[in-house]
């Protein structure tokens, strides 16, 4: 579902993150080049993208930190996209710098590429959590629509009964995925299904196409919840799921 592929051909692939280029266009508007340099995610973002991968940047917030308050504060999104986040991309950049080869490739093609290979899990790791977290955040937003509406919704239905079925299954697969994680909602063709990856994998990298996702590492919740991972997962289903933007995902069809 790369945008960022040098050679599209045919498939319309989706927008992995508009929110975001939502931002970069707003920041276009108000102050030209100078704020748009590597902290707005360019090589991330934009489509068609022609000049090497690396560095890979740290791609903004959708929102204020303090956006999310109560539910997530701002004080774990302080550590969360600044110190863990972040953390992940400084990483990639260092295990590139010694994979030269790799470092020319866009982030989700680098992901696809190093899955499974046991000497590239260090690389897997931190581009997928990279990956991983910048969909997390697009995943979440206050004050948005309760439910999804459209094909999403027949989706939802077809599949899970209703929209309580659906939120009850993320959070079982939330709550039960045995230490850390992540709980995706994904479509695989017209069906939808929820489904749990440890560490850093990621659906990304099968034939589905991720819609929503929760992290479930502790670093995710700890700060306001600690040990109560149902609190947090329950909490973040009732009022901060991103529907318009698992349906603007689910109606563009990502998967490859
Ligand atoms: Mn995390």
């Amino acid at each position: 579902m790369s945008e960022r592929t040098s050679n599209q051909t045919t498939t319309v692939q989706p927008d992995p993150f508009p929110l975001s280029r939502r931002h970069l266009l707003k920041a276009s508007m108000l102050g030209g080049a100078a704020l748009l340099a590597p902290a707005w995610g360019l090589e991330l973002l934009l489509p068609g993208r022609a000049r090497a991968a690396t560095p890979h940047v740290l791609p903004p917030l959708p929102y204020a930190d303090t956006a999310l308050d109560p539910v997530i504060s701002a004080k774990t999104i302080g550590f969360h996209y600044g110190k863990h986040h972040q953390g992940y991309v400084t990483k990639l950049n260092e295990l590139l710098g010694t994979a030269p080869a790799l470092a020319e490739l866009p982030l989700e093609e680098l992901i696809r590429k190093t899955a499974g290979d046991p000497a590239q899990k260090a690389l897997f790791n931190n581009a997928a959590q990279v990956w991983n977290h910048t969909f997390y955040w697009n995943s979440l937003k206050k004050g948005g629509p309760a439910a999804p509406t459209g094909k999403l919704l027949d989706a939802v239905n077809a599949s899970f009964g209703d929209l309580t079925r659906l939120k009850e299954a993320l959070a079982k697969a939330a709550v039960g995925q045995f230490g850390s994680g992540w709980a995706w909602l994904v479509a695989e063709g017209s069906a939808l299904k929820v489904v749990a990856t440890p560490n850093a994998e990621t659906p990304l990298t099968s034939s589905q196409n991720p819609l929503l996702t929760i992290d479930v590492w502790e670093h995710a919740y700890y700060l306001d919840y600690q040990n109560k991972r149902k609190d947090y997962v329950e909490a973040v289903l009732a009022t901060l799921i991103n529907w318009e933007f698992a349906q603007q995902r689910f109606e563009a069809g990502g998967a490859k």
